[in-house]
Order: C-alpha cells, then structure tokens, then sequence
C-alpha cells in the first residue's frame, strides 16, 4: 500500500546514495543532511573558541583556506612545517573538544564505507570564501596511513580535484555539495587531491562560505 512518506520521501527522509570513485574512496552524498541542525551548531560553538585563522606554510605562503581545529590532535602549519598539536597556537589552550555528533557522523560514514572501528582524533575544519583554494598534495602527517579519512561538506558547493599517486597523474573533477561525505582509505589514501577556486554564491545555512570538516585518526 502506497502512502505519503513513499510519495515524498525525500521530504521524510534525506537522498542519500553511493558513489564509489575508485577502490578505497566513495562519495556518500547526502549522508550529513539528517544532522545538518546538530552539526551547524556544533560548529558555531567549535569556532567561538577557536577561530577561523590563515596559517601559514613553510615556505611562507599564506593558506587562502582558513583553517581550525576540534578534537584531541589539531593540524597546524607554521615556518618551521606542519605538524598535529595538542595546543591551538592562538589561545595557547587545547583545542575545543570533538562534538559529540561530529565524532558519530565520521564513525557512522567510515562503517558505511567499509571502515569499521574509525575513531578519529583530530578534525580540521577547513573555510572556504569564493576565490579560495586548495592546491593538490597528498596528506601524509598521519602517524598511521592505513587510518581512512572522511570528509564532510557544508554551505556552497565546490569541485574536489582527485588524483593519483604522482602529482602529474591529471585529476578527475569531483562536484561536492552541502552534506556530502566522502571516506577515502586503503589504496586511495596517499592520492593526490585538491579543491578549485570556490565560485562566487551563497548558500542558505552559511551564507558565501562552503566548510569541510575532515576527520583524521591523526596520533
Ligand atoms: C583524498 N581538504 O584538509 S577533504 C585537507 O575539501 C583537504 O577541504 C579538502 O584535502 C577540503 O587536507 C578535501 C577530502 C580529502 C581528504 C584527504 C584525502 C580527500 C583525500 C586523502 C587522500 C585522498
Ligand atoms: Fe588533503
């Protein structure tokens, strides 16, 4: 028997479906949508202790993504390289605790992905503005790089560049959009990825702005 939920059920319940990219990394899109009230809030306590700041790299550039951390461990990168720390180095104080449904989402979508007992210790909340951007490289100051990574976009869309294993390997164009979630692990985790320059917009539930929190078991 038909009813309304099956008639609209995208109403009752959010689309989410699968779509692996390549062996070790699938996008769940749509797999943040049901906690997006819970995850929103979470955030603004997030950054009210610790803020969005432009860090700087080794060399001297300045990040155009602004970056903060919530969990044990926080990515940082000054003159002197990058490096997980224990201490934010604006306030001199921990980093804020990893919120309650933060931790669950990324368990959840790791189980969803094949990644069974993820327990992440850091999560870098990452902000994009229109114009800014992430160029490719690989993430590889985890102390354990069989750890999978999982990834959540809010707020306006952007398009992730996926690559290779060599920085010259030309990356595929992946459009990511406000509640997706991607889990990358086993022979995906050392593939070179980035984000193209933000395009210019607004999205209802933050305005000019796209965040991605990426949680890492980091320690
Ligand atoms: C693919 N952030 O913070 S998250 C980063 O949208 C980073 O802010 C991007 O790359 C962002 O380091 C992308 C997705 C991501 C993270 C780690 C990966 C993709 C990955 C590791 C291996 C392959
Ligand atoms: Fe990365």
């Amino acid at each position: 028997m038909m009813n309304m939920a099956d008639l609209f059920g995208h109403v009752v319940s959010p689309v989410r479906r699968d779509e692996p990219l390549c062996d070790g990394a699938v996008v769940l899109r749509g797999f943040a949508l049901a906690d997006e009230i819970a995850l929103l809030q979470a955030l603004d306590t997030v950054v009210v202790q610790a803020p969005f700041r432009h860090l700087v790299t080794p060399g001297g550039f300045r990040m155009s993504v602004g970056m903060t951390n919530t969990g044990p461990l926080g990515w940082v990168s000054d003159r002197s390289g990058y490096r997980y720390d224990p201490v934010d180095p604006l306030s001199g104080k921990p980093w804020p605790g990893l919120p309650e449904t933060f931790r669950q989402l990324a368990t959840a979508a790791a189980a969803h992905a094949g990644f069974a007992g993820f327990v992440p210790d850091a999560c870098l909340v990452n902000r994009y503005e229109p114009g800014t951007r992430l160029s490719l490289h690989q993430d590889r100051d985890e102390h354990d790089l069989g750890q999978p990574i999982v990834s959540v976009s809010l707020g306006m869309p952007a398009v992730f560049l996926f690559g290779g294993m060599q920085r010259a390997d030309p990356p595929i164009r992946v459009p990511l959009a406000h509640g997706d979630v991607v889990a990358w692990g086993g022979p995906a985790r050392l593939r070179y990825h980035g984000v193209l320059p933000l395009k210019p917009g607004h999205h209802e539930a933050l305005g000019a702005a796209r965040i991605n929190l990426t949680f890492r078991k980091a320690g």
